[in-house]
């Protein structure tokens, strides 16, 4: 991608309305642009990063045994009637009326929905247990939208739901998805702790917190050392454990995570105080086990195999998704700008050209650039007419993991200037060195 062709709108000031280091730097960094009171349009760049935190939350929920559909962000007042929530949640829910005086609202979230869609397509034990999920904007109007994409009112989530047979199938899928929700954080490079935490309107009285490490979080939160540690990639944490439940439960039971030191008292009194920590934290997943709310008010039955009829166990499971940016950048950045994982990087080099008016320097960078893409790294290639220290200071706000300089005295040589973000760290290598090393290897670090 060449800079010159594209749509980067960053701001050397701090904007003086955003208060939390993440929204100031996502609006510098012209990763999104608000259109009205926690909404916004998510510009390219942003966009990039958007769609690879989907990538990772959409890959896991693969892996963990979910199958994705999508449903719709308008919904019907009639189905949430049926719940009985219609009445019940409030003036967070966005309502109107369609041409035809038909109440209509935009989806907070789905639990009514994937209720009366699996009630209408499964009628026997033989269809359970499934989850099912999608990523799908929400809507809620939150009467102190702040902190930009951290508490918008509109927002995107993967949300989740699991229908089970009986309450230890149930619960299955319940530590299924927890695992999942590990692995999913861990691979966007964070720190998550799971936090037993309160149900609110979605009911059910299982239910926990996703919170991730950082400073500048809402949340308190106290914990087991042991989470920040722990590999859930590993193969002692396995979906093949979750043929038993037991199993599964041994897997967490050793760590603990609650709001306050007496919150879920008994189980903390078990950890070690040297591995008792405090800090804090922000909400980027949540995750409840209601049973029957769903199903039984909404009537869905199924035949089990004695041939009696069930009412399936159900459960939900959320992840903010346009919030992971935030916190992402909250728990990734310096005094310079962002310092995006390799994992969610909007792109995972940036190349400057110091002189792209010298035809040997860009002779050189557009060679380079296209070595570098046809080894599969994205390339934000910056061509355009400014000066080196502006440039420099951009790819520094924009975070992109990976610098490589083009100069003329390189460009004799036949070399170039590789900065690694995270480090500062930088090294004069040949240009036939950094092709093949990232030809062999798939990250930068290898060099
Ligand atoms: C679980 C999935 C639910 O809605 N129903 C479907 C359940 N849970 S939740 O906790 O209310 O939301 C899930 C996650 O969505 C994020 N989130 C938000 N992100 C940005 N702006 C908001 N206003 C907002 N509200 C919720 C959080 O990460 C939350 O954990």
């Amino acid at each position: 991608m060449l800079l010159s062709r594209y749509l980067l709108p960053v701001m050397k000031e701090t904007p003086a309305d955003a208060q939390i280091v993440s929204h100031q730097l996502m609006l510098r960094a012209g990763l999104v642009r608000q259109t009205a009171a926690g909404i916004y349009a998510w510009l390219p760049l942003g966009l990039r990063v958007l769609d690879r935190i989907s990538a990772i939350v959409r890959r896991e929920q693969d892996r963990a045994g979910a199958i994705e559909l999508l449903m719709p962000t308008i919904q019907s007042a009639d189905l949430w009637r049926q719940s009985g929530r219609y009445d019940a949640y409030g003036p967070e829910m966005l309502r109107f009326q369609d041409r035809g005086q038909r109440e209509m609202l935009y989806g907070p979230t789905n639990e009514e929905m994937i209720t009366a869609i699996f009630r209408d397509c499964v009628r026997s034990y033989r269809d359970l247990p499934r989850t099912l999920y999608h990523i799908q904007w929400k809507f809620r109007d939150e009467v102190r939208p702040r902190f930009g994409v951290m508490r918008g009112r509109e927002f995107l989530m993967k949300d989740a739901y699991s229908f089970d047979m009986d309450e230890a199938s149930g619960q299955l899928s319940y530590y299924t998805q927890m695992l999942a929700y590990l692995r999913t954080f861990e691979a966007m490079g964070l720190r998550a702790v799971p936090m037993r935490a309160a149900t609110g309107p979605i009911g059910g009285n299982l239910s926990h917190e996703f919170i991730v490490l950082a400073d500048t979080g809402e949340s308190e939160v106290y914990y087991d050392s042991d989470y920040e540690h722990l590999n859930w990639n590993q193969s002692a944490f396995d979906y093949g454990n979750a043929q038993d439940l037991d199993a599964f439960k041994r897997m967490f039971s050793h760590m603990y995570a609650a709001t306050d030191e007496t919150h879920d008292l008994r189980a903390w009194e078990q950890v070690p105080d040297e591995r008792k920590k405090n800090g804090r934290g922000i909400e980027v997943g949540h995750i409840f086990f209601f049973g029957t709310k769903y199903s039984a008010a909404m009537g869905m039955h199924v035949q089990a195999k004695d041939g009696s009829l069930v009412t399936p166990l159900m459960g939900s499971y959320g992840v903010g998704v346009s919030r992971l940016m935030g916190a992402i950048i909250e728990a990734n950045h310096d005094a310079n700008g962002i310092i995006w994982p390799e994992a969610v990087a909007p792109f995972d080099i940036g190349l400057i050209n110091l002189r792209p008016d010298d035809a040997a320097c860009a002779a050189a960078a557009h060679d380079l650039q296209a070595k570098l893409e046809a080894a599969g790294r994205s390339v934000l290639h910056d061509d355009r007419d400014a000066r080196g220290g502006e440039k420099f200071a951009t790819m520094d706000l924009i975070g992109l993991p990976w610098t490589v300089t083009i100069g003329p005295k390189g460009v004799a040589a036949r070399t170039v200037e590789v900065k690694r973000r995270a480090t500062g760290e930088k090294q004069e290598v040949s240009v036939e060195s950094l092709v093949a090393g990232l030809a062999k290897s798939d990250t930068m670090g290898a060099l």
